[in-house]
């Protein structure tokens, strides 16, 4: 197979006329990939105790945090509590609906792109 450096320019190959030299510039964009909030939502019913233990949990904050976070919910009804990669935070949504399912709490946890 033809070296594709010597493709790109001259007349060795014979690919092309031959009058003049063709250079084809490359710039590779490496985007990042989008992130996503993660965001956990006030409900009426599910204790304080266990929305703390959540965050602890599944974001790997410190009981302060985690308190301080919860009632952030708790007062103005909705809190970023992490942002990531889209899997990531698919994974962390679904882990946080699933424990509340299994403790039966309506706690509601979303995602959506930053
Ligand atoms: N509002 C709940 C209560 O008073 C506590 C709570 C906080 C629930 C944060 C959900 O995401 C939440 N027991």
């Amino acid at each position: 197979m033809t070296d594709p450096i010597f493709q790109m320019s001259g007349q060795k190959n014979g690919d092309d006329d031959g009058d003049s030299s063709v250079i084809v510039e490359t710039r590779t964009k490496t985007k990042r990939p989008p992130l996503y909030k993660v965001l956990l939502l006030n409900d009426d019913y599910t204790p304080m105790e266990f929305v703390v233990a959540v965050l602890e949990r599944f974001f790997g904050m410190s009981h302060a945090q985690a308190f301080e976070i919860m009632l952030t919910v708790h007062k103005r009804g909705v809190a970023v509590v992490g942002v990531f990669s889209h899997e990531i935070a698919e994974t962390k949504v679904a882990q946080v609906m699933d424990f509340a399912r299994r403790h039966q709490h309506p706690l509601q946890c979303t995602m959506e792109k930053e």
